[in-house]
């Protein structure tokens, strides 16, 4: 059974993370929780009643026996002013699993139910402290990984996506208002509707801050999700060598063997801020080894998914069939072309760039991965192609992945609408269709018109106490 949808339920869950720390916390909510309070906690003072908000020190006393289970902190906050907007209790114990779960026990036996996953949160939206777009900030916040997809969340979380919702919603509404005066009228519908008037409203003043929004999508989920990069090249050119100079760790096993990454390995990286999911794979070649073959198919599929192939080459030899074919096969996706190995002299070097000059590449970068030459640099590159093959400045506000398929099927509508309106003769009432359409696709956005499906969908991604 799911247990989401009884707003009167008092839930509790431990709010902090197993294993040791310093501090542990058991969170309440709900009609129940001052009477669980006043039940499990056994102030330093004795006091009938608790202030909201205070906080108080003493001790937790299982009602069965009397026994006490845990010194701690316990505060209670009156709703409204609270996460969930209704009552809520909080105790800080001293952590450790076992404290924390027989607290959450008691604190069970004496009229509350476990938490589902984000119900915390869910409750604040239910009860209107947040809409559905700072809800889904809240679980953005907690899984950013850098400083800027940070920001984007709380910028969210803070309203900016919800207000730029509301105003494009009053717009289409203003819009409507007028059409359906034309439905009532229908003798001086055209004169009324002002169609022209309406196709320049919705083209300069609407679909520009949808589209863009849309745009900022793309902009966001590479600062919130990270870019995939990925090393290519023949074996032993020193790839493992280079995915464990980004890690500053030596995470990937490097050897003068020619095939020693066998199977591909994906570590998380940050390059200049940006999220970097780093993949290492095996060296191409043609190979009758069965689990070396596996591999070089797994490297191939990789390419596909990269948002940057970091294509690498050994100096120290010739340019051989071998690379060439490499080549062929990663030039059509974004690449970056890095010539290896430069601290080993003689070298051939120049050879090495008049051939890349003649497969039509003129940027090449030379670096040695073990002297460490020109890696500080190669951060820059990947950070500039990647900004500028995707276009990406940083945007104030990024919509997610649901957002901005609303935001796209809003635009649609009101291209249908732009369509109509643009007829001879428009039909008022298709008009409206659409705009309503339009308006109820922005709803959803901030979850005034949701299902109970969504709901599960976005709050199940939550931990539990969230
Ligand atoms: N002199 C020199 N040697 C390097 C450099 N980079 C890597 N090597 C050496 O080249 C050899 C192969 O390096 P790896 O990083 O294992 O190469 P790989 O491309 O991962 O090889 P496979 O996994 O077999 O495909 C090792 O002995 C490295 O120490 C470099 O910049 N200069
Ligand atoms: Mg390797």
């Amino acid at each position: 059974m799911d247990f989401r949808f009884y707003p009167e339920d008092t839930i509790a869950a431990i709010a902090t993370p197993p294993g040791k720390g310093a501090i542990g916390v058991v969170k309440i909510s709900g009609e129940l929780s001052l009477a669980i309070l006043k039940k499990i906690f056994r102030p330093i003072k004795p006091r009938e009643n608790f202030e909201s908000h205070k906080l108080y020190y003493g001790f937790i006393v299982d009602p069965r026996d009397s026994k006490i289970i845990d010194e701690v902190l316990a505060v209670y906050m009156k709703k409204p002013k609270t996460y969930t907007r209704e009552d809520v209790v909080e105790i800080y114990t001293h952590s450790g699993y076992y404290i924390l779960k027989k607290i959450l026990e008691i604190v069970l036996l004496s009229g509350a139910r476990p938490a589902q996953p984000g119900e915390f949160t869910l409750r604040a939206y239910l009860n209107g402290r947040i809409d559905l777009s700072q809800a889904e900030a809240i679980q953005e916040m907690v899984s950013a990984k850098t400083e800027t997809a940070l920001d984007l969340a709380l910028n969210t979380l803070m309203g900016k996506l919800s207000e730029k919702v509301n105003s494009l919603k009053n717009e289409l509404l203003e819009i409507l208002v007028q059409i359906e005066s034309a439905i009532d009228f229908p003798e001086e519908d055209i004169e009324i509707m002002e169609p022209e008037k309406l196709s320049k409203k919705i083209k300069e003043s609407i679909l520009p801050i949808i589209e863009n929004l849309i745009k900022n999508y793309e902009e966001g989920r590479i600062y919130k999700e990270g870019i995939n990069l990925v090393i290519a090249g023949k074996p032993n050119v020193g790839k493992s060598s280079l995915m464990n100079a980004i890690l500053k760790e030596e995470r990937a096993i490097v050897t003068p063997i020619p095939g020693t990454t066998r199977d591909f390995l994906e570590e998380e990286a940050n390059i200049e801020g940006l999220p970097v999911k780093l993949i290492d794979t095996a060296g191409l070649r043609e190979t009758e080894d069965i689990i070396e073959k596996i591999g070089v198919e797994r490297a191939k599929k990789k390419f596909k998914e990269a948002d940057l192939i970091l294509f690498m080459v050994d100096v120290s030899e010739k340019p051989s069939e071998e690379d060439y074919k490499i080549y062929q096969e990663i030039k059509e996706f974004p690449h970056l072309v890095l010539l290896n190995k430069i601290d080993i002299k003689p070298n051939y070097l120049g050879e090495w760039k008049e051939i890349f000059y003649k497969w039509g590449i003129d940027e090449t970068l030379e670096i040695s991965v073990i002297k460490g030459t020109n890696l500080e640099i190669l951060n820059k590159k990947i950070f500039e192609k990647i900004t500028s093959e995707k276009g990406v400045t940083v945007p104030e506000i990024a919509p997610n992945l649901r957002q901005k398929i609303a935001f796209e099927n809003a635009k649609n509508y009101l291209l249908n609408a732009l369509e109509e309106l643009s007829k001879p003769n428009p039909l008022p009432e298709l008009v409206a269709v659409e705009i309503r359409a339009g308006i109820s696709s922005l709803s959803e956005i901030i979850g005034e018109i949701t299902t109970e499906d969504l709901l599960t969908q976005i709050f199940s991604t939550f931990c539990i106490g969230k």
